[in-house]
């Protein structure tokens, strides 16, 4: 007798594969995505040429990066590019048990371009050197992605130690945007303070989904169909919905012109009541 080989190619089992509506309905979520994306990203090049003006057009801007990216991302996906079985093809379960490496591609660039965003958007509440801040954010948003496509790779155990790398990561992130969030009345110009309410808040909830929807997945709870499909929901949800709420009304064009409400630059030259310069 010969050794009966566990290691069977990947075409095998898809032939055998009994979830093929499945996949076909995956492959169609990933191209709605990417017509959603696609169509977010021709509104707000309509936007642009229509309203920007020469202080808000960075915002305008960098809405378009974010669904350019995700527009090419989910073609990838769609395409099938990118999918990666972290444990092999031995058995027909693990056909299923997949990370998509240009989902997490696509948020490690558009993550800290929304936060970006949020950011200068706040930019009368904030402190002299509020630029470390902001790089700070992003630097932790990017810890945030690449330990949890690490955790995604891994298996066992030291799946989950990286799975709670990237929670304390985004607690850093989440925490920092409910800061601006808890401060956003402070703001003299009521439109102004109403849309950063907004979008933090909005924000705030929408990315505490994400770590519920990879542990469910990743804990067996949920197949890849159902994860894939929360997923695209989200994403457009954090991309085009966010960037709708961003650039829609006039709050962009005047958050340029409200008063600064930051502590004052004396307080700022001051390290415990020491006076620097
Ligand atoms: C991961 C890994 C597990 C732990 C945590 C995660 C957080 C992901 C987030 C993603 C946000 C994506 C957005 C995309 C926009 O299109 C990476 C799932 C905390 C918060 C907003």
């Amino acid at each position: 007798m010969f050794p009966v080989t566990r290691v069977m190619t990947a075409p095998t089992f898809a032939a055998q594969s009994p979830s093929t509506a499945s996949d076909t309905l995956d492959t169609t979520m990933l191209w709605i995505g990417c017509i959603l994306m696609l169509l977010g990203l021709l509104s707000f090049g309509y936007l642009r040429l229509t309203k920007a003006t020469a202080a808000s057009r960075g915002f305008y801007d960098k809405t378009m990066l974010i669904v350019a990216t995700a527009t090419c991302s989910y073609l990838a996906m769609a395409l099938g590019v990118g999918s990666v079985h972290p444990q092999g093809i031995n058995t027909v379960a693990d056909l299923a048990h997949r990370a998509f490496i240009p989902r997490y591609v696509d948020w490690a660039i558009t993550t800290p371009l929304l936060l970006l965003d949020i950011i200068l958007f706040a930019k009368p509440l904030l402190n002299k050197g509020w630029e470390w801040d902001a790089v700070t954010i992003a630097g932790f948003d990017v810890i945030m992605i690449v330990t949890g496509v690490v955790s995604a790779l891994l298996a066992g155990t030291d799946r989950w130690f990286f799975f709670w790398a990237s929670v304390g990561a985004y607690a850093v992130v989440s925490g920092y945007v409910i800061t601006l969030f808890l401060k956003a009345k402070r703001i003299p110009e009521r439109r102004v303070a109403g849309k950063l309410r907004t979008l933090t808040g909005y924000l705030s909830v929408l990315w505490l989904i994400y770590p519920f929807v990879f542990a469910l997945y990743f804990g067996g709870v949920l197949d890849g169909t159902t994860e894939d499909i929360f997923y695209m929901v989200l994403d457009v949800l954090a991309k085009v919905g966010f960037g709708f709420i961003l650039l829609l009304g006039s709050a962009v064009e005047l958050v340029d012109k409200v008063p600064s409400v930051a502590q004052p630059a004396e307080e700022n030259t001051r390290v415990r009541g020491v006076k620097l310069a």
